[in-house]
């Protein structure tokens, strides 16, 4: 359905560590929106089909080696290179339901050791989401399930970091969503979540400018 110039659309954000659930809960989310009528639209990042996202995904299946700034920055790009596109959805209505975002961003690149300053710095004056919810699971948890697809990161010990690094940068906004319950009670509980954004957007300002 077609976006509608008297109200936009949210900028919701899905994070959390990997096999989380993020994936597949942003797609039972969209499939909800749309059921109830509402434009929407599934947004990844990084998404890899840029010629950025493609120098992002060599990374990630260890077929190049990059420096830690470096893959930070080009992560950055990735989103700046879509901030507009971006925009434009919501200003027009269209709701984004986005599997990571700046915070993964953040979060590995801490991780590694940069500084979160540093690393907060390129996505300034990228937007701001209008909901954060993070799918919290404890890395051993998560490890257990097994599905790692063999990419860099898709290790114990470094999820370990990221979930610390997950840990300092999140603030009450964010809606913090136990990812071990049953599938259908983390669908639920997110799909009150997201609609009661949506409609609370339609009537209300502009997203904001990250980091804010
Ligand atoms: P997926 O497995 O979800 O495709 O993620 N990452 C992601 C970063 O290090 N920085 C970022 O800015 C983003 C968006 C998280 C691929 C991996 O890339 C990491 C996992």
């Amino acid at each position: 359905s077609g976006g509608n110039s008297e109200s936009r659309g949210a900028l919701v954000v899905l994070e959390g560590l990997d096999r989380s659930g993020k994936t597949s809960q942003s797609s039972r989310l969209l499939s909800y929106l749309e059921g109830l009528g509402h434009s929407a639209e599934l947004w990844r990042f990084p998404d890899r089909s840029t010629d950025v996202g493609q120098m992002i995904s060599s990374y990630l299946s260890n077929k190049s080696q990059l420096d830690d700034h470096m893959i930070h920055l080009l992560f950055s790009a990735n989103r700046w290179e879509k901030r507009s596109l971006m925009e434009t959805k919501l200003k027009t209505g269209t709701t984004l339901i986005v599997d990571r975002y700046s915070y993964s961003g953040v979060a590995f690149s801490s991780a590694k050791g940069l500084g979160v300053e540093w690393c907060k710095a390129p996505e300034v004056g990228l937007l701001s989401p209008d909901l954060i919810l993070y799918l919290d699971i404890q890395p051993e948890k998560a490890t257990e399930r097994g599905g790692y697809g063999g990419e860099r990161y898709e290790q114990l010990e470094f999820q370990k970091k990221v979930s610390q690094c997950y840990q300092v940068l999140h603030d009450a906004s964010w809606k913090i969503v136990d990812a071990c319950q049953p599938m259908k009670d983390i669908e639920k509980q997110l799909q009150e979540l997201v609609l009661e954004c949506v409609m609370t957007c339609q009537k209300g300002k502009p997203p904001a400018n990250l980091w804010s």
